[in-house]
């Protein structure tokens, strides 16, 4: 076995329970590595979606949480942090399962010395906040509105009205709020570690797989196992680092969203 020394691997929102997690992706990225510490940042089981009706539980997601396990008893410190989605887990923090220790936040000093908030991070999301039921439609609208979009070419055409109703455009605006949604939430974060006296957070919630330095704070998001497939390293210096794993360690590690501008996002890269 060759594995690469780290010293902390950072993972969020794997969503096991559902069919999209891609849970063998992650084994692959796990064997490569091996670290004193690992922090699960949250939506790692998705009791929300398998709450709603459709339980999915691969083998590959078995041998994750068995990895996990068997990683916590040989020594390594693993931490789960929940999210929003395994949220009914957080009444356990600040207690043990197995050696897995569940907390609801956690300050972290990478070998540098530098101390970085581990969070969630749904608590800095205004619309999860505020207004839950526009989270659960907005997983729903995408595709609703292509089929009203037809329903009301249709009637349009019935009714001899002139016009169309543009579909391009309403994704053009919805990918505008996406941009500032994004941006918000890395601003509130970047707040809240500066008036702790931090040098930075690590999160997830928003599966936007981001490191970005700013007025000396460094914001860090881990992405997801869903679509990105990414993670955050401290390697033994303390130095952090993107993943993206695809297949091969050897990929280049910069930020997969790194080379587009967030104003050229598509609509398939929306969180
Ligand atoms: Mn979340």
């Amino acid at each position: 076995m060759n594995m690469q020394q780290v010293r902390s691997i950072f993972l969020s929102d794997i969503h096991l329970g559902t069919k999209a997690c891609q849970a063998e992706h992650l084994l692959e990225f796990l064997k490569e590595y091996s670290s004193e510490h690992v922090f699960l940042l949250g939506d790692i089981v998705d009791l929300w979606s398998m709450s709603r009706g459709g339980v999915y539980w691969s083998p590959a997601q078995n041998t994750f949480v068995q990895k996990m396990l068997r990683r916590a008893r040989h020594g390594e410190k693993v931490f789960f942090i929940p999210g929003n989605h395994d949220e009914a887990i957080r009444e356990y923090a600040g207690t043990s399962f197995g050696d897995v220790m569940v907390q609801r936040e956690y300050i972290h000093t990478a070998a540098d010395g530098r101390r970085y908030l581990l969070l969630h991070g749904d608590e800095f999301d205004q619309v999860t906040r505020h207004h839950k039921w526009v989270a659960i439609l907005g997983d729903m609208s995408y595709n609703m509105l292509v089929d009203l979009n037809i329903y009301l070419s249709w009637l349009r055409r019935t009714f001899k009205r002139p016009g169309y109703w543009s579909l391009a455009g309403y994704a053009k605006r919805k990918v505008k709020t996406a941009v500032n949604f994004i941006f918000n939430f890395e601003d509130s974060v970047l707040h809240h570690v500066r008036e702790l006296g931090l040098d930075g957070a690590i999160c997830g919630h928003i599966h936007w797989p981001q490191i970005k330095h700013a007025d000396g704070l460094t914001y860090m998001n881990c992405g997801d196992w869903v679509d990105s497939c990414t993670a955050i390293v401290e390697h033994l210096d303390g130095r952090m680092e993107l993943i993206q794993w695809n297949g091969t360690r050897t990929h280049p590690v910069t930020s997969p969203h790194a080379a587009s501008s967030p104003n050229q996002l598509n609509q398939g890269d929306l969180p």
